[in-house]
């Protein structure tokens, strides 16, 4: 039972603020693209605003009190996310702006030290744009070459010729849930085989960290990407979880103070980690409700959450099933239990855009486009799709919401 009624539920949403605020046609809103980026519960929006209003100072230099408090909030965000995903050590997190700029410090740092002419770069069919450019131009600037673990017409990874594909691979890069489809990888079975041929596995874990629960040492994973904003923290800060030996052996990133030990005219030795990889001022107010967001998550039950969108899930993919005679296509794996609670579709002919812009004077917010996965798009033949997704705030009136907006939809096109 989640219809909004529930006791916990009704908690949940009312802790969005958001959520309470009609839209300006004077509809609920319902928002349904937390995929792209999450609402944020007023705990966390108090945490800025407090830090602002008692806390801030810069960090890692003050001598004085107030610097002191805005360090130690800012480290202990750290150890929170790093025991969020079960970290071995706190310093095994990087804090950067987001997953995009996560991959690219592994591109530009590990990569352009460890790869050369003849190497191979595995990474899917599936990615996010982010997990594909920067090993495209990884690729380019050192002769290696990149290959695909294909996907298929259900958006599910196709493991049949995996060794074949891990020969000479010595970076896997692959996302842990698709943003497009929402199918979840198998990393369970790619990690050890990736392992056992001597390469090492980034996961662009931007959609399953908010989503499900994710332990870095039982998945055995490398390297670890993930948002702060879709995880019902701030924009602007997201983190690299690295494994301390991968860390430690990697040149800097970006360059200049706070990642310094000491520097002379000529020549400087670096920072410990994770400040190695921290130049400049870092994102300290983000990073500090990050943290809240991760004590929300946490109180609400990373479980709890994944149980609750299988539920919506399942409930969105039977009540879609009676649109399909007006020409509804829902994508990606048919069991719910193989998917994130993130449902592409399209309806008719009707373009996403304009299912989008429908559904929008009913208050539904759903994402339509490429999804920042055009090679993806261009593979399965879809010009765009319209995007559903759902996180611990959603309730089935929402599903509700979007399955009337879809039929007014068919309506207004005089879909059979
Ligand atoms: N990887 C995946 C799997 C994603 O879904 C996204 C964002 C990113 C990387 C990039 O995250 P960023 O925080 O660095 O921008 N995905 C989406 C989406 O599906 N709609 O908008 C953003």
């Amino acid at each position: 039972m989640i219809a909004a009624a529930d006791p916990k539920q009704a908690r949940i949403v009312a802790d969005f603020p958001i959520l309470a605020k009609p839209t300006s046609r004077g509809k609920r809103l319902v928002y349904l693209d937390s995929a792209a980026s999450s609402q944020k519960p007023r705990v966390v929006i108090d945490a800025l605003v407090h830090y602002y209003e008692n806390d801030n100072a810069n960090i890692h230099r003050g001598v004085y009190e107030l610097a002191a408090r805005a360090t130690e909030q800012f480290e202990a965000a750290r150890a929170k996310v790093a025991r969020f995903v079960n970290a071995a050590h706190t310093e095994e997190i990087v804090w950067t702006r987001n997953t995009t700029e996560a991959i690219n410090l592994v591109s530009f740092s590990w990569g352009l030290a460890n790869l050369g002419p003849g190497d191979a770069i595995l990474t899917t069919q599936l990615e996010h744009h982010s997990n594909l450019v920067p090993w495209q131009l990884l690729a380019a600037k050192t002769g290696a070459v990149l290959r695909f673990i294909p996907a298929d017409a259900n958006g599910v990874l196709v493991l049949d010729e995996l060794d074949d594909l891990l020969d000479g691979v010595k970076l896997v890069a692959m996302t842990h849930v698709s943003n497009t489809i929402g199918s979840i990888a198998p990393l369970a079975t790619i990690v050890p085989r990736a392992h056992a041929a001597g390469a090492v596995v980034l996961v662009d874990a931007a959609q399953s960290v908010p989503h499900m629960p994710v332990d870095v040492q039982a998945l055995d994973v490398d390297f670890l990407a993930a948002s702060g904003h879709k995880m019902c923290g701030p924009t602007g800060i997201g983190f690299l979880y690295g494994k301390r030996a991968l860390l430690d052996a990697m040149p800097p990133f970006l360059t200049g103070g706070d990642m310094i030990k000491r520097v002379s005219y000529e020549t400087t030795s670096f920072n410990e980690l994770p400040w190695k990889f921290e130049a400049g001022t870092s994102n300290i107010a983000d990073a500090i409700a990050l943290g809240t967001a991760v004590d929300y998550l946490s109180a609400v039950g990373m479980d709890w959450i994944r149980a609750h969108e299988l539920v919506l899930t399942s409930y969105a993919l039977e009540r879609l099933r009676t649109l399909e005679a007006r020409g509804l296509a829902v994508y990606g794996p048919p069991r719910a239990e193989d998917r994130a609670g993130v449902i592409s579709f399209n309806l008719g002919d009707i373009h996403a855009h304009d299912l989008a812009s429908i559904l929008d004077v009913e208050g539904v917010c759903v994402r339509a486009g490429h999804h920042c996965t055009m090679p993806l798009m261009e593979k399965m033949g879809w010009p765009a799709t319209a995007r559903a997704s759902f996180y611990l705030y959603n309730t089935e009136e929402d599903v509700d919401a979007l399955v009337a907006g879809l039929e007014k939809a068919a309506d207004v096109f005089r879909l059979a």
